[in-house]
């Protein structure tokens, strides 16, 4: 059976556009000093803690399994005070990044410019928050970043953070494309797992915080997008199996 042509590549965000995951920690950092609280995340410890997605679940898992402080406050208080600690985060987040913090990671640029001429569509899956990715691209790609992308699914869109699938299910459904006719762009074993549950294919290109992770499940492993053209992404599209018609 002829394999499904290639329609659309849909990219992670964090650690697969740029490599935010040190401006994250650090924004974490900064808001948790101007809180008043004496946690600091350093660098092995944010590597632990990344395995969970979404950066509220973080700060609940860390308080509630951690316990930094003792017991964690009753459910009503945590979630208002994480909320809190995450807008704060949030705001320092955009502000560094605004400062010239970061830049795509190589390869990003050429393939999102290159991919609409090749008759790609283009779509963002992530589990991080509409400001950063606003923030990110806004630096990167100029005002009109949004004019790029068919589909943006997001935290505030897809609450159910990878490796749930959500995110990319909604991204398929925005699309109306099969996942057998996509390609995801991702860098952690979360993202990945949420990809392959939505069966479409996966590149990973991993990151300093995710490349001991487990990608098997992956179509290919890269060290970046460096060179990486979208005839070789079609090429290794059309040599996976079929799972349009299995
Ligand atoms: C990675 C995440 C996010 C970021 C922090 O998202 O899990 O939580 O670490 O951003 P991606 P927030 O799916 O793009 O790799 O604090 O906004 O969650
Ligand atoms: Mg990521």
């Amino acid at each position: 059976m002829k394999p499904p042509t290639l329609r659309a590549l849909i990219f992670d965000v964090d650690g697969t556009l740029a490599d935010t995951e040190s401006v994250h920690r650090a924004a974490f950092n900064a808001a948790f000093v101007e809180a008043r609280l004496d946690w600091h995340w350093d660098e092995e410890l944010y590597t632990r803690l990344l395995e969970v997605s979404g950066g509220k679940e973080r700060i609940t898992h860390y308080w509630q399994r951690l316990r930094p402080d003792g017991p964690a406050p009753p459910p009503g208080v945590l979630a208002d005070t994480v909320q809190r600690l995450h807008d704060l985060k949030t705001a320092v987040y955009s502000r560094l990044v605004a400062e010239g913090a970061l830049q795509l990671r190589p390869g990003v640029r050429q393939l999102i410019e290159s991919a609409p001429a090749e008759g790609l569509r283009l779509a963002i899956a992530t589990t991080t928050s509409p400001a950063n990715i606003e923030a990110l691209l806004q630096g990167a790609l100029g005002a009109d970043w949004r004019a790029r992308f068919d589909v943006v699914e997001d935290a505030s869109t897809a609450p159910r953070k990878k490796p749930h699938p959500q995110v990319y299910l909604q991204a398929l459904q925005r699309l109306e494309l099969e996942a057998c006719a996509c390609l995801a762009l991702e860098d952690s074993a979360n993202g990945l797992q949420a990809a392959t549950r939505a069966l479409i294919p996966v590149i990973v290109t991993p990151n300093p915080f995710t490349a001991h992770q487990d990608f098997t499940a992956a179509l290919r492993v890269l060290p970046s997008l460096e060179g990486t053209t979208v005839a070789d992404l079609r090429a290794w599209h059309a040599a996976t199996p079929d799972s349009c018609h299995p």
